[in-house]
């Protein structure tokens, strides 16, 4: 989608010197030479061997033979798209970050978004957790911001990172399951690592199926700094709050995604830049002085942590809007290299061990990915800010440095380039008192794994404790030694007991009748018990809305795709009236049938059918509108696999609208909760009116509809 404002964006006039069009151009080899025969290699006689000296064969395969680079060791399956970040309120007070003190500043982003587990062709629709990456390109320097979309982590030291990745993975022995987090290896790490166990809670809940990337949070997870004018410092957590608000799939509906489309999310976020519904997010902080830093009841240094909202409210201080598909994506989303080191003066880091070492990693595994020091001159890489300084060559170097000096001191060229003073933009690591042994330990204030848990279970509606059930017990289903899933029901007995019972029953283990000794696996040989020994407490704050999506559901009719299922001879002036109630609403519907091409409605009007039963489904739909006119609804139910697009709609709690004879409809189609004892409309919660439609396309789902299933 071409955006004027665009025009203006300097990120995208800087990629503006790599891109290349090849309108009515001729083709040419990688020397420039233009090509004649692209079809045939050279060959002794037309039934010959191929010559060595095709040196126009061998340029196109030995480059089609190097065409792979390693995928990413986590997070290889993305998307992403260009935008801007506006700043509305300034956070000058804290922070001497430009980005975050120019009210009214446009900085140029680039946002990342990713499944962590499975491979670059894995399916979107994974249980996991997503990554959101921003790089905001700005004058003082690239600023990566690279968060998840959930506000805390599996483990709290970097030392731990490759046992996880290691767990969740395939299973070494035979590379199975791909992009699945159900299976042996995985839950036998988690049942021995309580720290995990905060984590586990919002794994299991709807926030690991997102319905979109657009309508998703994103989280800084770990406690940052924020610097100011005077190098006074203040703790800074980050969030992104969707303008669109949170939605999410269920878990069946998940699975079939994940067969008729897997590159949902991908597509879905393209489309919806294609068409002009850029997505949005706020930008918030939550600050905390200097001073409270130990008036929590956790350790703000520990990722497995989040601040409840109701303790330290979230501040809105600007908008993301992304705007702009990539042109290419190899050179724009596989390329891009993020780095939680990659910061402006005014943002610093804490001694969280987890932060502490990705600062390690992420440029070490940008060099065997990409392949060389240099990967900072790929254009989506290269900061707008000109980079001028003493390192030098390298695989690939693009740079072209001028002078006989590249190192500093020198006096040869005048001392440049030279270091800038902290006042004009010179970064400064903030100055903070250490004193303490060396040790390789943890501290004791890290050892409560099961508070957190609790809030995050506590705080949200049965509905979502039911979700979290339920992912437990199937996840764990998948799990063929039982003495691993006894081991995980007894550490779920610390955050819920009836949760703990409930996923017992469902997976043939005994079923704990008290909480169990927690058992931890993850403390150094010759550790001290006590130390290391989990701390069983209630959380401070019991419960907190904000970790719910169904307490903050908001604007959900926005962009929501809604089928229109019909054989033809429908009412013409129904489904005028409708179409011009959803567009208003944001909404849009599309005509589902048999077979493309075009259906003329009762009345004579022709009506384009943009999906059919057989390429489409009713899991790649928000809502569902079965047509009235001429019996056609009943109709439809002739038709086996139109059944399997009602049921499936229905017991996915999605709305659905009959605008035909509602009671002989409900009737035919015998959904598995009310056989033989039809049950009316209402109670079944399907709409038969096009304003009652609307209403439940802004609640998103039915939830109570489950209590039938
Ligand atoms: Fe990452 N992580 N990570 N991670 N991470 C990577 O860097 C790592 C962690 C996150 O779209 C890798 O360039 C360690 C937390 C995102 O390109 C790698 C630890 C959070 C992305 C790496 C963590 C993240 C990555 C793989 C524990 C949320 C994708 C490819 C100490 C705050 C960025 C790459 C993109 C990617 C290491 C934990 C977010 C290997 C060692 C916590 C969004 O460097």
């Amino acid at each position: 989608m071409k955006n004027p404002k665009n025009q203006h964006n300097p990120k995208l006039k800087d990629l503006e010197k790599n891109t290349l069009k090849n309108d009515k151009e001729a083709m040419t080899t990688d020397q420039g030479l233009k090509i004649n025969d692209d079809q045939n290699s050279l060959k002794a006689g037309d039934r010959g061997s191929s010559l060595l000296e095709d040196f126009i064969l061998r340029e196109k395969i030995t480059h089609f033979d190097h065409e792979r680079i390693p995928e990413r060791i986590v997070h290889a399956r993305g998307s992403g798209a260009h935008g801007v970040f506006k700043l509305h309120t300034s956070l000058d007070k804290y922070t001497k970050a430009k980005i975050f003190t120019e009210v009214g500043k446009e900085t140029p982003v680039f946002t990342r978004f990713s499944t962590v587990a499975g491979s670059k062709g894995s399916t979107d629709l994974a249980r996991d957790v997503r990554g959101f990456a921003v790089k905001f390109y700005t004058e003082e320097g690239t600023y990566d911001l690279v968060g998840n979309n959930m506000p805390v982590f599996f483990i709290q030291d970097a030392m731990k990172f490759p046992d996880l990745v290691h767990a969740v993975k395939p299973e070494p022995h035979n590379e199975v399951p791909q992009a699945a987090s159900a299976h042996d290896t995985f839950w036998d790490f988690i049942s021995l690592m309580p720290e995990s166990l905060h984590m586990i809670m919002w794994a299991m809940s709807d926030r690991a199926i997102p319905r979109s990337l657009r309508m998703m949070e994103g989280f800084g997870v770990h406690t940052f700094r924020f610097i100011n004018d005077n190098n006074e410092s203040t703790f800074v957590k980050f969030h992104w709050k969707p303008k669109l608000g949170m939605h999410s799939v269920v878990w069946d509906e998940a699975q079939k995604i994940s067969g008729k489309d897997s590159d949902f999310h991908k597509k879905d976020l393209w489309n919806a830049i294609e068409e002009g519904d850029f997505p949005e997010w706020d930008l918030g902080v939550q600050l905390i002085p200097e001073e409270d830093e130990h008036k929590f009841d956790f350790d703000l240094l520990d990722a497995t942590k989040l601040v409840p909202e109701s303790e330290v409210p979230v501040q809105l201080v600007g908008t993301m809007t992304l705007n702009r598909n990539p042109s290419n994506f190899f050179a724009e989303t596989e390329q891009v290299a993020f780095h939680p080191g990659h910061l402006v003066p005014g943002i610093d880091f804490t001694n969280d061990p987890l932060l502490q070492g990705r600062l390690f990693s992420y440029t070490d595994t940008q060099l065997s990915r990409l392949g060389s020091p240099n990967f900072h001159e790929i254009p989506i890489n290269r900061s707008i800010n000109p980079v001028r300084n003493n390192q030098r060559d390298g695989h690939m170097r693009q740079q072209i440095n001028e002078g006989a000096s590249s190192y500093h001191p020198n006096s040869i060229a005048d001392g440049c380039p030279f270091q800038a003073m902290m006042k004009d933009g010179g970064f400064h690591s903030h100055e903070e008192r250490i004193d303490g042994h060396k040790v390789r330990t943890r501290s004791r204030s890290f050892m409560d794994h099961f508070s957190q848990a609790k809030l995050f279970f506590n705080s949200q509606t049965k509905t979502e404790q039911q979700h979290i059930i339920n992912a437990l017990q199937f996840e764990l289903s998948k799990v063929s030694r039982p003495h691993i899933r006894e081991n995980m029901v007894n550490q779920l007995t610390n955050i819920n007991m009836d949760m703990a019972k409930s996923v017992a029953q469902a997976l043939g283990v005994p079923v704990p009748k008290k909480p169990a000794e927690p058992l931890n696996e993850g403390k150094p040989a010759d550790a001290d018990k006590g130390h290391y020994t989990p701390i069983v407490k209630e959380p401070q704050t019991q419960s907190d809305d904000a970790l719910s999506i169904i307490k903050n559901l908001k604007n959900a009719t926005k962009t929501r795709k809604i089928a229109f299922l019909t054989l033809g001879k429908h009412d013409g002036k129904q489904l005028g009236d409708l179409n011009q109630k959803l567009k208003k609403a944001g909404a849009k519907l599309q005509v589902v049938s048999t077979g493309l091409g075009t259906l003329k409605s009762d009345s004579g009007e022709e009506v384009e059918i943009a999906a059919t039963l057989f390429n489409s489904d009713a899991v790649l739909f928000d809502a569902l509108v079965i047509a009235g006119g001429d019996k056609n609804g009943t109709a439809l139910l002739s038709k086996g696999k139109a059944k399997e697009f009602v049921t499936d709609t229905f017991n996915h709690c999605k709305p659905i609208l009959i605008l035909s004879d509602a009671s002989a409809f409900i009737d035919e189609l015998g959904l598995p909760c009310c056989k033989g004892a039809a049950k009316s409309a209402s109670e079944l919660f399907i709409d038969t009116s096009i304003d009652g439609f609307l209403k439940s396309l802004s609640k998103h789902r039915h939830w109570e509809r489950e209590e039938l299933i």
